[in-house]
C-alpha cells in the first residue's frame, strides 16, 4: 500500500488544454513547447529547467486510446526541416503525453531520487467551446438569437432569404433541410474567414470531422414562433438541434473539458487590432464567453456535466509577437491584460488565476532598425510566406495606453482614429539548432512557468 500511495502522490498528471479559434497557432504552440521541453536550452524562464531539476523528458503513449495522437514529429519536421513551412491545419481534438523526470525542490528536496510528472497536452478547436451557449437554449430561442444576429450582416442575406421563405410548418423535406444547412454552414465559414472573432455556434459545422453530412449537422435556424408539430420541418430541425447538444456538445464537455487542469487560450490579437474596433470588441466578448466556460455558475447545465472539476489557471496568450519589435511587446501585453481584466469583469469570474502574455511559439523574424523619412523605425524582418524575398515590417505603433484601443472598440467606432496596423505572414526561418536547444521562441518559457511551473 505504501508503494501505491507514493506512486499516486509522486506521479501526478497535469492536463494542459490548448485552444484558440481556427489558425490561432495551437499546433505551432504545442509543437514548439514540446520541442523546448525535450531540449531545454532556451527555457530559462521555466524555473525547474533553469535550476537543472528536469533530469529527463520523453514522449510516452497517451492514456486515452480513443483520442488521436498529436502528430508532434511531422509538425516539428515541417517547422524545422530543411525547407521550413508551417504545419497543416488540424481540425479536431488530439493529444500527447510528455513525461518529465524532475528532482524536487523546496521541502521535498530531501526525498530520494527524481519523480515523474506526466504532462498531457490536449489540442482542441476553440469553436467547440463556443457551443456551450447552446446547452441552456431551446431550438426556438437559439434560432431567434441567431437570426437576429444574422439579420444585421450583409453576407448572411443569402441564407436569410431562404430561411424566411421556408415554411417551418410544412412537412419535413430533406432536400430543403440540406439546402438550408448548407447555406447556413457557408455563411459561418465566410464569417470566420472575414475574421469574425465572435464565432457563432454550432462550432462543429465548420469542423465536422467524421460527422460531415450526418443529420446532427443538418439543421439551421428557422423563424419559428409556436411549438413544433409532428412531421414538420420545424420538428425535425428541433430534433436534430437537441441531438447535436446531446451527442456532440455534451460528450465533448463531459469527456474532455471536464478533465483539464490548466488552459492556454491562444489569440491572434494583432489580426484583430488590424481588423479594427469591431473585431477587438468581438474578441473581448469571446474572451468573456471563454471564461464562463471554465468557471460555470453552480446551477448551469455545464456545472453538472463537469461535476465540480475546474480549471485553476488560464493563460490568454497573444500569439505572433515576433511580428513586433520587442520594444512594443509590453504594449501588446498591456492590451491583452486589459482585455482579460474586462473579460473577467463581464464573466463575474473568480477563483482561478488568469494571466495575459505576448508570445511567439516559433520566432520567424529578426529585429532591425531602418531609416524612413528621416526617422529611425524599429521593425522586424523575415521572409514572406510563399515568397523568397526578405522584407521589413513596421506594423505601426501600438498605443501605450490600452484604453486608446479598448474605448473606441466598446463604443462601436468603425475605425481607429489616427492609426493603422499592418499584418503580414512570415514563413518560418531555416534553423541550425545547437544540441540541447529547442526552436527559437518568445516567452514560451514564461508561458510554461505560469501553466505548469508549480507542478514541477
Ligand atoms: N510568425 C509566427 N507565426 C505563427 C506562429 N504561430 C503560428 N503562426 C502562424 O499561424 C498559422 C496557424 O498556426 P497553427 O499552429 O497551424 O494554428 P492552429 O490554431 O493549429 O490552426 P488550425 O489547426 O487550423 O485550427 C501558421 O500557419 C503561421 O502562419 C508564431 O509563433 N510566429
Ligand atoms: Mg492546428
Amino acid at each position: 500500500m505504501g508503494d501505491a500511495v507514493t506512486g499516486a502522490l509522486f506521479e501526478p498528471v497535469v492536463r494542459l488544454g490548448v485552444t484558440g479559434l481556427s489558425r490561432a497557432g495551437k499546433t505551432v504552440f504545442i509543437t514548439s513547447l514540446v520541442a523546448n521541453l525535450l531540449d531545454r536550452g532556451r527555457m530559462p524562464g521555466l524555473r525547474a529547467a533553469a535550476e537543472g531539476r528536469i533530469v529527463a523528458a520523453y514522449l510516452q503513449p497517451q492514456p486515452d486510446d480513443t483520442v488521436p495522437r498529436f502528430d508532434f514529429e511531422s509538425h516539428l519536421a515541417a517547422m524545422t526541416g530543411p525547407t521550413p513551412h508551417w504545419p497543416e491545419s488540424t481540425r479536431a481534438i488530439s493529444q500527447l503525453r510528455l513525461s518529465l523526470r524532475v528532482r524536487p525542490a523546496g521541502f521535498l528536496a530531501g526525498l530520494p531520487g527524481p519523480r515523474t510528472v506526466h504532462l498531457d497536452i490536449v489540442d482542441y478547436p476553440g469553436e467547440w467551446l463556443m457551443d456551450l451557449a447552446l446547452l441552456d437554449q431551446s431550438y426556438q430561442s437559439w434560432a431567434q438569437d441567431t437570426l437576429s444576429r444574422l439579420d444585421k450582416r450583409a453576407d448572411a442575406q443569402g441564407f436569410m432569404e431562404r430561411a424566411r421563405a421556408a415554411d417551418p410548418d410544412a412537412p419535413h423535406d430533406e432536400t430543403l433541410a440540406q439546402d438550408l444547412a448548407g447555406r447556413f454552414t457557408c455563411y459561418l465559414g465566410r464569417a470566420r474567414d472575414s475574421g469574425a472573432y465572435d464565432c457563432i455556434p454550432p462550432g462543429r459545422f465548420l469542423l465536422p470531422g467524421d460527422l460531415e453530412g450526418s443529420p446532427v449537422l443538418t439543421f439551421a435556424p428557422l423563424p419559428v414562433a409556436s411549438p413544433s408539430r409532428r412531421g414538420t420541418l420545424h420538428r425535425e430541425m428541433e430534433r436534430r438541434f437537441e441531438s447535436y447538444k446531446a451527442k456532440v456538445v455534451k460528450p465533448f464537455f463531459r469527456d474532455h473539458l471536464s478533465r483539464i487542469d490548466r488552459q492556454v487560450v491562444l489569440i491572434d490579437a494583432l489580426q484583430a487590432i488590424h481588423d479594427g474596433p469591431a473585431a477587438v470588441e468581438d474578441l473581448r466578448r469571446t474572451m468573456a464567453d471563454i471564461l464562463t466556460v471554465f468557471r460555470p455558475g453552480a446551477n448551469t447545465a455545464l456545472a453538472r456535466l463537469l461535476r465540480g472539476r475546474r480549471v485553476d489557471r488560464i493563460l490568454f496568450a497573444a500569439t505572433r509577437a515576433d511580428h513586433l519589435h520587442h520594444d512594443q511587446h509590453p504594449r501588446l501585453r498591456a492590451i491583452m491584460q486589459a482585455l482579460t481584466r474586462d473579460a473577467r469583469d463581464r464573466a463575474e469570474f473568480a477563483g482561478a488565476r488568469t494571466e495575459a502574455m505576448a508570445i511567439a511559439a516559433l520566432r520567424a523574424t529578426v529585429e532591425d532598425t531602418i531609416a524612413h523619412d528621416g526617422q529611425r523605425l524599429n521593425c522586424v524582418r523575415g521572409v514572406l510566406q510563399g515568397g523568397t524575398r526578405r522584407v521589413a515590417l513596421y506594423p505601426g505603433e501600438l498605443p501605450e495606453d490600452p484604453a486608446q484601443l479598448l474605448s473606441p472598440a466598446r463604443s462601436g467606432a468603425e475605425r481607429w482614429l489616427d492609426a493603422q496596423y499592418d499584418v503580414m505572414r512570415f514563413a518560418p526561418a531555416p534553423l541550425s539548432l545547437k544540441p540541447g536547444d529547442g526552436p527559437p521562441h518568445i516567452r514560451l518559457d514564461r508561458a510554461a512557468e505560469f501553466l505548469i511551473g508549480d507542478k514541477l
